[in-house]
């Protein structure tokens, strides 16, 4: 070329490129804090300053020899040599430059050829394939999914022809990696095409452009598009072949021997098993050393056996329905059906690194455990100190109705980046079998993908046919990547389908006659895999032959075993819960007092604020009137006991993280546990400062996402992992616990009879009439005591030569499947707050918090009933009282002086002690004819106490009084416990026990505040008028 250029072009287009690029350079690497070395290729611009048209020749030689052996501004310049443009057109194109009408030397020699026109219509032709490629890609196995391709991944669209498909385009763009990448060789229309349609129109679909970030969109990219297709050496090929066989059939093993079982299985969709120990090898490669899986039904079998590798003849044996544990005398719960039990296992990696793996057991409820999973994870992460995130992973699959459908799925994706919430990166697999039970996406979704909602979130979206294994491990180890690399939410849709009924006894004819047409025809993934290999040559048959016999015989060997296999009592209590008892394993009961100098110098601490930080006037008063209330010149309220407990708990090394709605300050402005600095605006948060290096996080307290659900159970999949730590969700009034009812009833009421896994979870549900309507005033006291699966005809027998080993009450809170309070003093809060971990096993707590409580001037706690100094010889030492007894009565002996005046005693929960004691006391001589006593612990309920008071008051008629509706509130739980108690004394229990409150209700409460307050006084004046 040179050869018939004059070497006084050379020379100038030398030195106007020399020039060029010193500027192009500069600006290209500005900013850039760590200059990076430059290869010698790329060192030209002593050369080009010298002018030296020999050294050029030099270039050009080398060029043809190897072109990526020239910097590639030099190989775009040759390359538009090449393509026909004289050294003089390039000559005027790089003076245009010089005189600035031209904004690149590089795009002036690239483009000299070509239009300016057809480079940006390529360019546009390029980012159709980018954005919406994927609707143009081979996604659907069974071909069904019949998508018009969209015009603008025609090159005739941009006014292209066919004829113009062997000509040379040059492309590339600053700032861009992949196709666009100004690096890249020039190639011909018809090549670009090529690689634009394997890449974005092939067995992946890759969804990615909306993600509004052009370096995370640039390094995606940089690995899908790359100059050539990549390919798996013959050893990884033969990994995916092992695994998808196991796979395989693993499903056609059961599908033989248990033809009538339920096993929701994977066919269709058996690429998952590889694709998800890619996840685990990739990842574990980048850092991970603990992997939490929550996953619904489909594919849940094969899992355990071949990804958790639960014993095969466990999993055969559970098909054959043999409970562990039987004749054992161990705790063995309620068990669960075998597709929603969990197991965990430490797994050597094909790279020799070790990554533990835990699947969490889950519910039928569909989605119900994402956000528990993360909360465990995050939990992980903070017992490790994984600060970075990358140690601990979660992988969340779903089905492709569910992952639509449920509002759950939004919930999670939200909290995805809440700096008290993040996971560092959720790595979602929607298994896609294109069905829902027998509904068609047609009639579950409004979007074209299932995975449409993940958008919103900026994740990217993987669509991958899973007919192609190593299309599967391919975007399951880019998304393993992605998570480790940019700590954020991936989403793999795994499009297959589903070879038989939803589960296995179900017929699909009935409902997708045509699908189910298609798929009786279609080969098997592992078929389809081997014929690829056989075709490709990279395996033989014989191969193939020795993987397939070695899986069934090892199938049929463990099915052997499984006859004579004992199945074992799982391992219930994982790592950080040694030392803790099951609930037939008896404890001791502890003293939750503290001492009183501990105790003030904790008040002290969490009472100071930085002397140069300025806080609103009204919490500085809130700040001094608590240091009031250490110095013992002012009674102890709700909110200050509430972060004493907090404050003693830290001090004593625990973890406590309160999580809801508005929590920091607290919905009715009592809690203040951060104070905003208000000049500057910065954040105080005393307990985190309880004592010198108090590590950063071992107090949290987290406004939450407007989510009940979600965030709920975020806090049960945290409460799981260590028993060390109070953790607490708070609504923002009670009524709107319902939101995250799944959690309630599937989780927390339950979940230890059905999984044998503790919780000492805490939920704070504000509850409390006080005229404000339908929706906060209720926290539905009565679903929750419904679901306490205490018998209330059977009071518990107390053990006394067991006393001190649990034999006594004690023992009735470990069986109990969770506890429920509603207590009326600060202190006797701060005492079941500090109860929930000083003790050897963990119970769910439910705690109807109080609003008007908050302020109340009688709902006040002396400092001494928080030390450690018992005040009674009947109590061993300082804790919480299930029962207060009335304010006249000092006995606490168990056989107390009777008090024969009293006619009735009133029974009660609640706030609405303080409103009847305020009536009693205006009323004259009123206390000596009828005793208040408060039921603080409605669950498990205190038959004791309870026995103990109607001894007291053996001429007393009891009532309840409760201010919600009778067919709400606590009414109808107390009643057959009472009428236990009253029998338990040897009186004759009434046939129902005399109830003052609302009357029945639809709504849980009034709107209308004077009915509110005629109501109210009503209620009252009955409970204590000894003639209604
Ligand atoms: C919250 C919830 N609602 C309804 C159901 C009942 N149900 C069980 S499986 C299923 C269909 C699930 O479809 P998909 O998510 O596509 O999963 P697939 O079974 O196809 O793998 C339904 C509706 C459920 N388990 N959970
Ligand atoms: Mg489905």
């Amino acid at each position: 070329m040179l050869a018939h250029s004059s070497r006084r072009v050379a020379g100038r287009v030398a030195r106007t490129l020399a020039a060029v690029q010193r500027d192009f350079k500069s600006s290209a690497e500005a900013g850039q804090a760590h200059p990076k070395p430059v290869p010698l290729s790329k060192l030209k611009d002593s050369f080009l300053d010298g002018t030296s048209s020999t050294y050029l020749e030099e270039l050009e030689q080398r060029y043809r020899e190897d072109p990526a052996s020239v910097d590639r501004t030099w190989a775009s310049f040759f390359k538009s040599m090449d393509m026909g443009v004289s050294a003089e057109a390039v000559a005027e194109a790089y003076d245009a430059f010089e005189r600035g009408e031209n904004a690149s030397p590089l795009a002036a020699a690239a483009v000299s050829a070509q239009s300016i026109q057809e480079s940006m219509r390529l360019l546009l032709l390029v980012r159709a394939y980018q954005v919406m490629g994927h609707l143009s890609a081979q996604l659907d196995p069974l071909g069904l999914d019949q998508r018009a391709a969209p015009a603008e991944l025609d090159h005739t669209f941009y006014g292209f022809s066919d004829a113009d498909l062997d000509r040379e385009f040059f492309l590339g763009t600053w700032n861009m990696e992949g196709f666009m990448a100004e690096d890249r060789p020039i190639r011909t229309l018809r090549e670009i095409l090529g690689r634009l349609r394997e890449t974005y129109c092939g067995p992946i679909g890759y969804e990615y452009m909306h993600i509004n970030d052009r370096e995370r969109c640039n390094w995606i990219r940089a690995r899908i598009e790359t100059a050539e297709r990549e390919s798996y050496s013959r050893q990884k090929k033969m990994l995916i072949l092992d695994r998808l066989s196991w796979s395989e059939l693993f499903e056609s093993f059961l599908a033989n021997k248990y033809t009538a079982a339920k096993r929701f299985g994977l066919e269709g969709c058996e690429a998952l098993i590889p694709g998800l120990k890619a996840i685990i090898d990739s990842a574990a490669e980048l850092e991970a050393r603990s992997v939490v899986i929550g996953m619904p039904h489909r594919g849940r079998l094969n899992i355990l056996a071949n990804v958790m590798r639960k014993p095969m003849e466990q999993v055969f044996s559970e098909f054959a329905g043999r409970r562990p544990g039987e004749g054992g005398g161990a705790y063995t719960g309620s068990g669960d059906v075998k597709y929603h039990l969990g197991t965990s296992y430490d797994r050597p990696t094909i790279h020799g690194k070790r990554v533990h793996l835990s699947l969490l057991a889950n519910p039928s409820h569909l989605e119900a455990v994402n956000t528990v999973c993360l909360g465990k994870v995050r939990a992980k992460q903070y017992y490790s100190a994984d600060d970075s995130r990358r140690a601990n992973l979660p992988i969340l699959m779903h089905g492709d109705g569910a992952f639509a459908g449920q509002g759950i799925v939004y919930e999670t994706l939200d909290m995805s980046a809440l700096p008290d919430y993040t996971v560092g990166g959720t790595i979602h697999v929607v298994v896609n079998n294109q069905v829902a039970f027998t509904t068609d996406p047609r009639k579950s979704r409004s979007s074209p993908y299932c995975t449409d909602v993940a958008k919103a979130l900026s994740a990217p979206v993987f669509h991958v046919n899973a007919d192609d294994a190593e299309a599967v491990v391919r975007v399951c180890e880019l998304a393993a990547e992605w998570r480790q690399t940019w700590g954020s939410d991936v989403v793999i849709d795994l499009i297959g389908y589903r070879r038989y009924g939803h589960n296995e006894i179900d017929e699909p004819m009935f409902t997708q006659p045509l699908m189910y047409s298609a798929i009786k025809r279609h080969a098997n993934p592992q078929q389809l895999y081997v014929q690829r290999l056989l075709a490709e040559g990279s395996v033989s048959k014989e191969t193939v032959d020795d993987i397939q016999s070695t899986v069934q015989a090892k199938l049929a060997a463990a099915f052997e075993g499984a006859k004579e296999h004992q199945p074992k009592l799982s391992d219930w209590l994982s790592s950080h819960w040694k030392g803790f008892n099951s609930p037939i394993q008896y404890s001791r009961i502890r003293n939750t007092g503290v001492p009183i100098d501990l105790l003030k110098s904790v008040g002290d601490v969490i009472t100071a604020l930085p002397a140069s930080f300025k806080p609103h006037r009204q919490i500085a008063k809130v700040y001094e009137n608590r240091r009031a209330m250490v110095a013992g010149e002012q009674g102890v309220d709700w909110g200050f006991a509430e972060a004493l407990a907090f404050g003693t708990l830290l001090a004593e090394g625990n973890h406590v993280r309160l999580s809801g709605q508005d929590v920091e300050r607290g919905t009715f402005s009592h809690r203040h546990a951060v104070v905003h600095d208000q000049a500057t605006g910065d954040k105080y948060t005393p307990l985190a400062h309880v004592y010198e290096d108090q590590r950063a996080g071992q107090f949290t307290v987290s406004n939450s996402s407007l989510s009940e659900f979600g965030i709920l159970g975020f806090e049960l999949g945290y409460s799981l992992e260590s028993p060390n730590a109070l953790v607490l969700w708070e609504a923002q009034f009670g009524d709107f616990a319902n939101g995250a009812q799944i959690i309630f009833d599937q989780f927390m009421s339950s979940g230890e009879a059905k999984w044998l896994r503790q919780s000492g979870l805490t939920v704070l549900l504000p509850h409390g009439y006080d005229g404000q309507g339908p929706e906060h005033s209720s926290a539905r006291m009565e679903r929750f005591l419904q679901m306490v699966d205490e018998d209330p005809y059977q009071p518990p027998v107390i053990d006394e030569k067991e006393w001190f080993t649990g034999g006594h009450l004690g023992s009735q809170t470990q069986r109990i499947n969770w506890q429920v309070v509603n207590c009326t003093t600060p202190a006797n809060y701060f005492h079941v707050l500090r109860r929930q971990i000083h003790r050897q096993f963990r119970k769910p707590l439910v705690v109807f918090s109080p609003k008007n409580l908050l302020r109340h001037p009688l709902a006040r706690s002396p400092l001494t009933e928080f030390d450690d100094k018992p005040d009674d010889k009947y109590i061993e030492g300082v804790r919480f009282k299930r029962v207060i007894m009335d304010e006249n009565a000092t006995d606490r002996s168990p056989n107390p002086e009777p008090v024969p005046g009293v006619k009735r005693v009133v029974f009660c929960s609640g706030k609405l002690y303080y409103e009847l004691a305020t009536e009693r006391a205006r009323q004259e001589g009123k206390a000596d004819e009828v005793a208040i006593v408060r039921i603080e612990q409605l669950a498990p309920f205190p038959f004791d106490l309870v026995e103990r008071e109607l001894r007291r008051y053996p001429n007393a008629e009891v009532l309840w009084a409760q201010e919600e509706p009778k067919n709400m509130g606590a009414y109808l739980h107390v009643q057959p416990r009472l009428q236990t108690c009253i029998q338990g004394v040897g009186g004759t229990p009434p046939m129902r026990i005399k109830y003052s409150g609302r009357k029945t209700m639809a709504s849980t409460a009034t709107g209308f505040g004077s009915v509110h307050a005629q109501e109210q006084a009503e209620l009252i004046a009955n409970a204590l008028d000894t003639s209604f």
